[in-house]
């Protein structure tokens, strides 16, 4: 089957952010997953560059609007390989091609009698780039960006929209998926009651003069969406270009504030240019920020660049996909986002793939063990079903843009392959001989499980997915698997060689944000959570997420001294690098005149603690030697070299 996946093209006249990069998230993901259905799959996107508000914003930077619009239109380009996002193809609409297209379009329609001449009087909306009804006003404003629409009189080309207006409801009623979730397929349909208005296309040179010329009349350019609508068409080579075959499986994607354009303008144009439709239109949500609407003037606008500094790619294409319900509004915060790091990621999947891993090295040399079939249970059985269910479910989800849903089916068997190794123990295992085969099947088990993880997340989490894949030595064969093919139970091979590998969710950050402590995490998960996905892995492991949990630093001792009544302790102060006290237990071995100055390792995020009516914010790190006859010395861990009090120790 052929996709063609398209996000909107976005205007130039603001800086990418989490909105323009969850639609384009949304639209790579399910590039990536046609592709592991085994489509040809085409996927566009690309900025809007003509109009009203791209000429002012350039000429409030005292700029043309043309090297405005590059260096702007740069940004968004640049911005999607930080996030994993590779559209095939970037569209301009100031590229000479779309302006060639655009141009037959219009003469096309016009000759077909389809656009005319008229005067009209009406609200304009900047914002929207759109004359807005009666009916849309909200008293007497744009109910989108709130502002008082401009009553334009003027004389300006129509396209005969409504000519297409009973095609239209039949088309929609008769292919319920055609516009989903069904909440907008019902909206347009509800606006289609009403008799639809003609659409104004043009501008009068004497109002703009950013903008394609019409074609028959070169004292007007076209209005923005008949030269935006058309990048859909021009990107694949409109008219006879070698990849217009694409256009059959063309599907959109976009947010709820663009919904009139693409299923009510778009589908006619369509349709007087003598194309078929297009396959589907998927319309999500907004994104607002700790539930208030992101907007410059708030200065709450998130970018996606900060984001995946601080927390990684994968992370920010997780969280974006796994806490919007597709079609729904959602907010977005950092506490969100970082719960889901620490909980989903890092402790679920991450330490599966950790601990399964290591018992893989440990118990098979590394190399997948061939399954012993007579040691097969009942419940390997089970999981073997529920990964072929899972598999099944999410290629229903995926293909329906219900994002979360997939993820969650993924994630139920990620929760019972940690209850798989808590319960068959295979550290137990090892110890008994008698059990070789069965110890074999376990560890077969799991490696074919890592394997169908790794393949359904590749087009989440590419990257992630690249590790896991070279982690079960498998990076060649993942790249080019399909999902009818290896989507299934029992493909790994035996013999397959294993590598334990990077950390698949490593704790970045510019700024180390709180963590919770062990405690606290725990209490808001349930029981059985916990017993699936410990903390510290049975065989007193950690991963080396746990191990960035301690916060370690360098920290200068600037005063030292006794304390009444406790012979082994030492009131110290530190710079690390803002002033803390300590208590210390080295008072035997270290008089306070010789520690001063010294620079010495402490644990930076220890819970305060009191001892000897002091409060002791953090701990000393010491090596500690006990001879022969039980005597202890200890030696205070410091740096080799000459280093800032406070750098992190890791
Ligand atoms: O409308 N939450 O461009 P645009 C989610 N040029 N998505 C958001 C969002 C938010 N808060 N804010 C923006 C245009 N988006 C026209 C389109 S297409 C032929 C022409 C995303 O820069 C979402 O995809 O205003 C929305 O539809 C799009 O950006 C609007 O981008």
């Amino acid at each position: 089957m052929t996709t063609y996946i398209t996000t909107p093209i976005y205007y130039v006249n603001a800086m990418p952010h989490i909105g323009h990069a969850y639609t384009t998230i949304i639209a790579d993901t399910y590039a990536r997953f046609r592709r592991l259905c085994g489509d040809d799959v085409r996927f566009q996107t690309g900025t809007d560059e003509h109009g009203e508000k791209i000429a002012q914003a350039a000429e409030k930077e005292g700029v043309e609007p043309r090297e405005y619009a590059d260096r702007i239109s740069a940004l968004f380009c640049q911005t999607w390989p930080d996030l994993d996002i590779a559209p095939d193809y970037f569209i301009r609409t100031t590229d000479a091609d779309h302006v060639k297209v655009v141009q037959d379009i219009l003469q096309k329609v016009y000759d077909r009698g389809d656009i005319y001449f008229s005067e009209y009087s009406g609200h304009y909306c900047k914002g929207c780039e759109r004359f807005l009804t009666e009916k849309e006003l909200k008293e007497g404003k744009c109910p989108d960006h709130l502002t008082v629409p401009e009553e334009i009189s003027e004389q300006n080309y129509f396209f005969r929209m409504s000519k297409y207006q009973d095609w239209l409801i039949e088309h929609v009623e008769s292919n319920p998926e055609y516009i989903t979730p069904e909440r907008y397929r019902n909206e347009v349909l509800s606006f289609l009651r009403e008799p639809l208005e003609d659409l104004c296309i043009s501008r009068p040179c004497s109002r703009l003069t950013w903008g394609i010329p019409l074609p028959f009349d070169e004292n007007f350019v076209t209005y923005v969406w008949f030269d935006a609508l058309i990048n859909y068409l021009t990107g694949i080579g409109y008219p006879d270009g070698s990849c217009f075959d694409y256009w059959a499986g063309a599907e959109h994607v976009i947010a709820k504030d663009i919904l009139k354009p693409h299923a009510i303008y778009w589908p006619t144009m369509i349709r007087a240019i003598g194309l078929p439709p297009y396959r589907r239109l998927h319309v999500h949500g907004y994104w607002n920020v700790d539930e208030t609407k992101m907007s410059k003037s708030l200065g709450n606008v998130i970018r996606p660049h900060d984001l995946v500094e601080e927390y990684g790619v994968d992370t920010v294409r997780y969280f974006l996909l796994r806490e919007m319900s597709f079609g729904r509004d959602s907010s977005f915060s950092t506490e969100a986002l970082e719960a889901r790091r620490d909980s989903d990621l890092a402790n679920d999947v991450g330490n599966l793939f950790s601990r399964a891993l290591t018992m893989l090295a440990k118990y098979a040399d590394s190399t997948v063990p061939a399954l012993d079939k007579d040691t097969v249970t009942e419940e390997d059985r089970v999981l073997a079903d529920a990964l072929e269910k899972m598999v099944a479910d999410y290629s229903v989800a995926m293909n329906s843009f219900e994002f979360h849903k997939a993820l969650q089916s993924i994630w139920e068997v990620i929760g019972m392959l940690n209850r798989f190794i808590v319960t068959n123990a295979p550290w137990e295992l090892a110890k008994d001989s008698d059990q070789a085969g069965r110890l074999n099947t376990v560890l077969y088990f799991l490696a074919d499980s890592l394997r169908l993880l790794a393949l359904v997340l590749r087009p989440v989490m590419p990257s992630a997915a690249e590790k896991m894949a070279a982690a079960l030595g498998l990076k060649k064969e993942l790249a080019a698997a399909k999902l009818d093919d290896e989507g299934c139970w029992g493909k790994m091979q035996a013999g397959t060689v294993l590598h334990q590998g990077e950390a698949l969710f490593p704790r970045l950050g510019k700024k180390k944000k709180e963590q919770p402590n062990k405690q606290e995490k725990g209490q808001g998960k349930k029981a059985e959570e916990q017993a699936v996905a410990p903390e510290v892995d049975m065989e007193g492991l950690i991963t080396f997420e746990q191990f960035g949990e301690v916060e370690l630093r360098v920290a200068e001792i600037v005063t030292a001294e006794k304390i009444k009544k406790a012979n082994k302790l030492l009131k110290l102060t530190v710079k690390a690098p803002e002033e803390r006290t300590l208590v210390a237990g080295i008072a035997k071995h270290y008089s306070p005149e010789e520690l001063v100055g010294k620079k010495v390792i402490i644990v930076a995020n220890l819970k305060p603690a009191k001892l000897m009516g002091i409060t002791s914010q953090g701990m000393v790190l010491a090596a500690k030697e006990i001879d022969a006859d039980g005597n202890e010395r200890l030696v205070l861990s410091t740096v080799a070299g000459d280093i800032a009090p406070g750098s992190r120790v890791a």
